[in-house]
């Protein structure tokens, strides 16, 4: 079994990848949650619903929401004076009905995730890294931001003082992620944000300690090419979170007490020595993942790096 941690575009693409090479059977995926808000009262889950929608071969080309999807109620909500500056299309809000109706019907996140999952035909584990109800906020200057409206509505332009994530002292890993972890052949981390994406997941009480006692197994990859991030404002999330420096390097010590194995691209191979000094071993390929091909090869590199 190969179980990977992902967050939203940038996992799911390395999910995606993994499920190419592999297959889906032999695929979990453990998620961020961390990003997930309510939107006229309904529960969205945006990373959970990227890696389903992108295993179900339904997800948009922009790498969010669903394929060919029309925004008719969002725009409807527009005129009758609401935020309309999430992108919540008429298909994906079918799941993020489904999945709050479940939920008022007493479901655990897990079980609406389970459902979609065989109801959208894929085969791959997906599970939330946590049931509870976890949120990332973002203090910036200005003041404190949901994740959403930090990243979206806000376009991630203000420096980050601090960012936090309510509920995750308390949060309890969800059913089957600590087993997971444990029984794992092989631990991927995708190349999502140390900070905000696999940082959420490792922080949930238990989760950490479990893939570091699979360190030998674990392999990670890297979100950096040439030094600077391939989406997103990683950044200034590191910058936030205290990191100076957005780098291959910094990347491998971030994870160097749960991972073994860091798959780093090619031009960032001036810093494999300064990653071998953290007793991470780097592996060197091409790490960007524009489309299908690219995902499967570079799944194949990170399977058989792990020998
Ligand atoms: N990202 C955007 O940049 N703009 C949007 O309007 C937007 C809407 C959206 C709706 C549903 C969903 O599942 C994801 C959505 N995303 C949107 C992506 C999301 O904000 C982030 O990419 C992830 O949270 C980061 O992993």
């Amino acid at each position: 079994m190969i179980v990977a941690l992902a967050g939203g575009t940038g996992g799911s693409k390395m999910v995606h990848g993994l499920a190419l090479a592999n297959g889906q059977r032999d695929l979990s995926a453990i998620v961020n949650t961390g990003d997930d808000g309510e939107f006229f009262g309904l529960l969205v889950c945006p990373d959970l619903d990227i890696n389903l929608y992108c295993l179900a071969g339904v997800v948009a080309d922009r790498g969010w929401g669903y394929a060919d999807d029309t925004f008719h109620c969002l725009e409807g909500l527009s005129t009758y004076g609401r935020e309309a500056w999430f992108g919540l299309g008429d298909r994906d809000l079918a799941t993020h009905v489904h999945r709050t109706l479940m939920m008022r019907d007493g479901a655990r996140l897990s079980d609406v995730v389970d459902d979609l999952r065989e109801r959208l035909g894929v085969e791959a584990r997906v599970m939330p890294m946590t049931d509870d109800p976890v949120r990332t906020i973002i203090t910036t200057p200005s003041g404190e931001r949901r994740f959403q409206e930090y990243l979206v509505r806000d376009g991630a332009r203000e420096e980050i003082d601090a960012i936090r994530v309510e509920g995750l002292a308390e949060a309890s890993p969800a059913p089957g992620v600590l087993d997971a972890i444990a029984e794992a052949d092989l631990i991927v981390i995708a190349p999502s944000s140390p900070i905000v994406s696999i940082g959420t997941i490792l922080g949930v009480p238990g989760v950490r300690d479990a893939v570091a006692a699979r360190r030998d197994r674990v392999i990670g990859v890297s979100p950096i090419v040439g030094g600077a991030p391939v989406e997103g404002p990683a950044q200034k999330f590191l910058r936030g979170a205290g990191y100076g420096e957005c780098s291959a390097r910094q990347m491998a010590e971030i994870y160097a007490d749960v991972c073994a194995t860091f798959v780093i691209d090619a031009s960032d191979e001036a810093e494999a020595a300064a990653i071998e000094d953290l007793g991470v071993r780097p592996v060197l390929t091409d790490v960007l993942m524009p489309d299908r091909a690219a995902r499967e090869r570079l799944a194949r590199v990170v399977i058989e790096a792990a020998g």
